[in-house]
């Protein structure tokens, strides 16, 4: 299978999700003979496992669009600000559609090796149904959050109901009505999960173990004059998201907490959360990731939100996060703190009473009090940034593993490249902005770096680029010195690889913004591929 369309493959991309299409769809146009592979059985990556009630984007969907094709953008209506996920599954085919894209796409492989040979210069992809593939350059847009995460709590197998985890969730739904309904988790899938079935199950319990912000999506139906208003002005937004450090169409912020008057602290914040949106909120003042009093002042507004809407006091305790907001994923939510008040909701605090097991009939705790379930769901989130790359048994020089380069942690150059690893590239990978930013504007930029990269090299008649070790680790100890300056690394969060058994626990992106990582690639690019070694 090495000749798509009678040509020797240059490319592989492994994922066909926002990454892999895009990807796949520049290297055609730069006249690369490509494939994309997905263990899926659909394109859309994310937005196709993922499929439980309740989910949507936490970043707007005008904005969580592709930038690179004008035509993509008139003719793609979104309905509404934070649509749900089977319109952004549909915005993900129709973009498929529109660019051709499926001819070059295989679905259900699943890889599961990719070894360098140098002699070739090429990579030898084998999938688990044994189908293989030789590219020169490989790229990997496997996904930051694509594996999921299963608790470490003994009796899973035992559970007689129905058991799911949301990034896995049955095309055929569960079906909760008249069901007693468990839920492990309360990141962002557990808080929307939970906010959508509350109601629907005759019994739903949240079993909580560290209480996550959660601001108000103001979630509105997008009209006529909004789209309109959004492609007239394009140009000025564009610009104005790659000035701001998510590259999100929000701030940047202009004043410290600490220089403005207490009334004019809780004027903005109660504007910022009027507006709604998680990004918005947290952009209040300039500095509430760096410093801990102004963070301390947008943590306790928010608490003071869950004080007042959650009407008995205990509930509303347990609901109060104590971290720092914005140093673990904020969420986004229609309604979630007002389940609480539900006679049909309850709030189980399992971090001073955990889930000792699952059973054959629900869950026990510690204490020994039991829970009968009929479902229990399972949002206990992702693997994040390594585990899709580690699933694999990738091989660079002399046979190195990637697991065993990256044994203290994830390793790369400008979150592209891994020195040892020739010709392999990452898209959204470790040591970017990736999660940090509006991914589409992160996967956009990679893709067009990396093109531009190959036809560059193209042009000098060279088939082979590597990441040199000083630069990585140089660019590493930049990764890890502008975390330290932030409160981030305070925090147990998936950024930081916390409760995955036997994880490094370093920060993995890039907390400096998108407009210094974007300008640090360029300087690499104006440098002669600076830190890389080409032949
Ligand atoms: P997250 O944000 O990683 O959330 C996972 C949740 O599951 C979190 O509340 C965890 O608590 C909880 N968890 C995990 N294991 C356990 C056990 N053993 N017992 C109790 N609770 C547990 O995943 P999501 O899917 O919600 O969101 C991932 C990202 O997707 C999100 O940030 C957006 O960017 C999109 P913990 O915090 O570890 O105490």
């Amino acid at each position: 299978i090495t000749k798509p369309n009678g040509r020797e493959l240059d490319v592989l991309i492994v994922g066909a999700g926002f990454a892999g299409m895009y990807m796949l769809h520049k290297m055609r146009e730069c006249g690369f003979a490509a494939l994309a592979v997905d263990a899926a059985s659909e394109i859309g990556g994310t937005w196709y496992h993922n499929r439980y009630p309740g989910l949507r984007c936490d970043v707007e969907s005008l904005e969580y669009s592709y930038t690179f094709s004008p035509e993509i953008r008139n003719e793609w209506n979104w309905s509404e600000r934070y649509p749900p996920q089977p319109e952004i599954l549909a915005y993900a085919r129709f973009v498929a559609d529109k660019l051709d894209l499926r001819r070059d796409v295989q679905l259900n492989r699943r890889i599961v090796s990719a070894h360098w040979n140098e002699a070739s210069r090429r990579w030898t992809v084998t999938s688990e149904a044994g189908q293989s593939w030789t590219p020169r350059w490989l790229m990997m847009a496997t996904g930051c959050l694509s594996v999921p995460r299963f608790p470490n709590i003994p009796g899973v197998e035992l559970f007689d109901g129905t058991l799911v985890h949301t990034a896995a969730w049955p095309e055929a739904g569960v079906e909760v009505g008249g069901k007693t309904v468990g839920l492990i988790g309360t990141g962002s899938s557990g808080v929307q999960v939970a906010t959508a079935l509350a109601g629907r199950a005759r019994q739903l319990s949240v079993f909580q173990r560290t209480p996550a912000y959660t601001i108000p999506a103001r979630n509105r139906v997008l009209t006529d004059d909004d789209r309109r208003y959004f492609r007239e002005h394009f140009p000025e937004l564009d610009a104005w998201a790659r000035t701001t450090s998510g590259g999100i169409m929000t701030g940047p912020a202009k004043v410290s907490a600490l220089e403005v008057a207490p009334e004019e602290q809780e004027a903005m914040l109660w504007k910022a959360w009027e507006q709604g949106g998680s990004f918005r909120f947290t952009g209040t003042f300039n500095d509430v990731r760096r410093n801990a009093e102004s963070n301390t002042i947008v943590s306790e507004f928010v608490r003071k939100r869950i004080r007042e809407t959650v009407k008995d006091p205990r509930t509303a305790e347990l609901l109060c996060p104590h971290d720092y907001i914005a140093t673990r994923r904020v969420c986004v939510d229609t309604g979630y703190y007002e389940i609480f008040n539900r006679d049909d909701v309850s709030l189980v605090d399992v971090s001073s009473d955990p889930i000792e097991t699952i059973t054959k009939r629900g869950v026990r705790l510690a204490s020994g009090v039991e829970q009968d379930l009929d479902v229990l769901i399972l949002a206990t989130g992702y693997d994040a940034m390594t585990g899709a790359l580690l699933a694999i048994d990738i091989r660079g020089e002399n046979g190195v593993s990637l697991k065993e380069a990256w044994a203290e942690g994830p390793k790369t150059y400008l979150g592209l490249a891994v020195a040892g690893f020739p010709n392999l590239f990452t898209v959204t990978g470790p040591g970017s902005p990736s999660v940090l930013s509006n991914v589409l504007r992160s996967i956009e930029h990679h893709v067009e770096w990396i093109a531009d990269c190959l036809v560059a090299l193209r042009a000098e008649g060279r088939e082979r680029i590597e990441a040199e070790v000083d630069a990585q680790t140089r660019w590493v100890a930049n990764v890890n010195e502008t975390a330290e300056k932030t409160l981030f690394t305070k925090a147990a969060s998936w950024y930081m690889g916390a409760d995955i058994p036997g994880k490094p626990k370093v920060f993995m992106p890039f907390a400096g913004g998108l407009p210094t990582y974007v300008a640090a690639c360029r300087d690499v690019v104006a440098r002669g591929y600076d830190g890389f070694a080409k032949a």
